[in-house]
């Protein structure tokens, strides 16, 4: 295909002018266009078994840039482009990016979409089509606010496909409408697709603020989707999506098992169903109840969907670990009412112990106990979390089902997170080892032979020091922000979660602060970045957002700091912030109190783009130090052992945690209660500060002043050595080298030898 001579034709037929009197959005339009066509037109892979991978998010981020590499037209695109004048970077900037995603969850889904197409192997994802997605942040005064984020347009990359499936509510009916995305597969020649169900009539502008009416459930159901910690009325709601999710897509199941001429009794052989944490769990109690309708037992329907279902579960914060109470459900979802019933009874019935039973006497229903006891899978995200699931949160079903359990640690997929972000080190990799770990990642390692050649060591360094000018340029053009481009960059970007602990860094740029206020200055100057969203309705992480603000107004403002140290703060930080941050990063902060982070997955993609880990002993920086080794890796903090330990109140006096004593310490305590300055006060919020000070403190639920001196000793260490470049461009060198083990590629082959057995 001439691609010159396509795009040209198209312009014509739609805008009536020549390819290149057009704008960037038509420029934009018609490359979507031409994606879709050929998307559409790819073949789905064939198996044997089809895996449907049912989210309630999926973090897609842009997929124009995606698109065309999997397509095999980036290279003549951009080439095209480039003769024209323009700039494909910018043709990109038109396309909206869908908040489908809180974060890493959310991300993994996509970057498992994307290693199934390029595999080859048949895997569709299966979600919902929120009009609003999560919010856009806004910041005001110092505070985050959010905003409604529409990103759908005329022109989007879903396709209508005219499939509609009736949803049973108690008292009403929907019709479930779906729309598909197509995921082609880098170099597979195949595409899957990405199924989002929504409601027929969707509300057209639902929201006050953000607020609407969630009452409405046949306009609202697909607004918006709920923040990791939302609010009492809105969990209801939540609740509808979930039903919605697994209903809709249980029937998309049966009905493709059929069309592919299989029988309801065959859906193990030939189906394989992937539960992202437990949003879609009510698609085991909706299988079996539409096995049953269809005619078979209660038995052999179970017996079929145990087979069929695994589970991933992302999380040990018991806060996160879903239940809904019988009540709620029998609103929501009566007809799964005997169903679930008829499933705790048979465990109630084999297993005496209450800990593993589904409802308890509360009468909630637990969307885990169901997930292990009804599936043949359970799998962890990182070896770390996989073995504190076996021996800790899921012991009593780990005795039960031993064989049922196994790691699976996450993966990115480096065709995004290496290959178009980064494409300078792209081309930097090709020009030491050839263009093959493209395909696989684990050729990556290869670099390790030029760990002592000074030539390549400096390119290197180059382009981490050109992707940081790009990033100086993009955060002056979009948020009027100028940055030092010769200070180190530290970079900590992820959802805002006390159990993260940016609160920990932020004692660390107050510890800066005071120290160069001191006169006491630092070898060179450092800025510290942050993007985080924080859950609405989460206050400590909003008056977290709030003093990180205030940090930077106070140092912006003082001439004696500036020069040393600067804070910023990327406004909605997304997946497209993501591409941009993570190219430019020296330093990747990986501080959660350790065994709280299941895996984490910006770890990986900070590692693959050369940046040098500072983190705790938790997810996977465990596989990254063991990978990379101790001299190229900053690792700090109690262990997850020592900090199960605390939690179970496990000091000599059995008192556990205790924050005041590590607060009375002359080093921390001054670091704390510069929350409360006179200072900092004059330009922040009393309330937010006081509150975040007390709760420090009093409280300290994650344990930052456990850690914030061996973690300020560490993260100045980690400087000094910055000093010596030769040496850190070593150490960069060995993570890129070392990071093939974190594509999801290999993690997407391991659950399908392990688990899907699709081809
Ligand atoms: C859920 C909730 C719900 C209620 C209140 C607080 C709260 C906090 C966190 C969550 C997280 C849900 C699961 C999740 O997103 N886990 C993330 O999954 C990533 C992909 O496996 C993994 O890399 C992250 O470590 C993990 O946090």
């Amino acid at each position: 295909m001439d691609v010159r001579e396509t795009l040209a034709a198209l312009a014509g037929e739609r805008f009536g002018r020549p390819l290149d009197q057009c704008s960037d959005r038509q420029l934009y339009e018609l490359l979507l266009l031409l994606c879709a066509r050929l998307a559409r037109e790819r073949p789905a892979p064939a198996g044997e078994r089809k895996l449907y991978y049912f989210s309630a998010e999926f973090l897609v981020g842009k997929l124009l840039s995606n698109n065309l590499l999997a397509l095999g037209l980036y290279g003549q695109v951009s080439q095209l482009l480039e003769q024209m004048g323009r700039d494909l970077g910018r043709v990109e900037s038109m396309e909206p990016e869908p908040s489908l995603g809180n974060g890493g969850l959310g991300r993994l889904a996509a970057c498992f979409l994307d290693s199934l197409a390029a595999l080859g192997l048949p895997g569709d994802g299966v979600g919902l089509n929120y009009h609003y997605g999560l919010f856009r942040q806004v910041f005001r005064e110092g505070r985050q606010t959010e905003e409604p984020d529409p990103w759908m347009e005329p022109d989007s990359w879903l396709i209508p496909t005219g499939l509609r499936f009736p949803v049973p509510f108690g008292g009403f009916t929907l019709q479930a409408v779906m729309y598909d995305i197509a995921i082609p597969g880098a170099g597979s020649g195949v595409a899957n697709r990405l199924h989002l169900f929504d409601v027929e009539r969707p509300a057209r502008r639902p929201w006050v603020g953000i607020d609407f009416d969630k009452g409405d459930i046949p306009h609202c159901l697909t607004s918006f989707l709920y923040p990791d910690d939302s609010d009492g009325a809105g969990r209801l709601l939540r609740g509808y999506q979930e039903y919605f999710l697994a209903s809709a897509g249980a029937q998309l199941i049966l009905t493709q098992l059929e069309q592919r001429g299989f029988q309801p009794g065959q859906l193990a052989s030939h189906v394989a169903v992937q539960i992202n944490d437990t949003h879609p769990s009510l698609v085991i109690p909706e299988l079996i109840r539409l096995l049953v309708e269809r005619g078979l037992s209660i038995n052999l329907a179970i017996d079929q969907v145990r087979r069929t279902c695994a589970y991933t579960n992302h999380t040990i914060l018991a806060e996160a670990l879903e239940t809904w109470p019988l009540a709620s459900l029998r609103t929501v979802a009566p007809r799964l009412i005997p169903v679930l019933l008829e499933l705790d009874r048979r465990v109630k019935e084999a297993c005496p112990d209450p800990r593993v039973h589904i409802i308890d006497p509360q009468e909630r229903v637990h969307m885990a106990h169901m997930d292990i006891h009804y599936g043949c899978s359970v799998n962890g995200v990182a070896a770390l979390h996989t073995e504190i699931l076996k021996h800790s949160e899921l012991k009593p079903f780990y005795g039960l089902y031993p064989q049922r359990f196994h790691n699976k640690t996450n993966g990115v997929t480096f065709r995004r997170w290496l290959e178009v972000c980064n494409r300078p080190l792209a081309a930097l990799i090709d020009s030491c080892i050839g263009p093959d770990w493209r395909r696989d990642a684990g050729r990556l390692e290869g670099l390790m032979a030029f760990a002592g050649d000074s030539q390549v060591l400096e390119r290197l360094l180059a382009v981490k020091q050109e992707q940081k000018d790009r990033l100086c340029r993009l955060f002056l053009a979009s948020q009027g922000v100028e940055l030092d481009r010769m200070s180190v960059f530290d970079v900590q970007v992820k959802r805002l979660h006390e159990y993260k602990r940016q609160q920990m860094n932020a004692l660390y740029v107050i510890h800066k602060y005071l120290e160069i206020r001191d006169g006491v200055l630092p070898e060179r100057p450092v800025t510290v970045l942050f993007g985080a969203k924080a859950a609405p309705a989460y206050v400590m992480a909003k008056h977290i957002i709030h003093l990180i603000l205030c940090l930077r107004r106070l140092i912006e403002d003082d001439p004696r700091v500036r020069p040393w140290l600067r804070v910023a703060m990327v406004e909605n930080y997304d997946v497209t912030w993501a591409e941009r941050l993570i190219p430019a990063c020296d330093i990747s902060e990986q501080i959660s109190l350790a065994s709280k982070e299941a895996s984490g997955t910006g770890n990986m993609k900070f590692m693959a783009n050369g940046a040098v880990t500072l983190g705790t002993l938790d997810g996977a920086n465990v596989e990254i130090a063991q990978l990379v080794g101790p001299e190229n890796i900053y690792t700090f903090g109690a262990t997850s052992d020592q900090v199960l330990a605390l939690y179970r109140g496990g000091q000599p006096d059995g008192r556990g945690y205790c924050p005041l004593e590590f607060y009375h310490r002359p080093a921390v305590e001054r670091l704390v209660d510069f929350l409360v300055s006179p200072e900092l006060l004059r330009v922040g919020d009393p309330a937010a500060l006081s509150a975040l000070w007390r709760d420090m403190k009093g409280k300290d639920w994650f344990m930052a002043l456990l850690d914030v001196e061996d973690y300020i000793a560490a993260r100045d260490r980690c400087l000094r050595d910055y000093g010596d470049r030769r040496a850190w461009a070593g150490k960069m060198l060995v993570n890129i080298a070392k990071s093939g083990y974190f594509s999801s590629d290999r993690t997407i082959r391991q659950y399908n030898e392990d688990v899907w057995h699709l081809t």
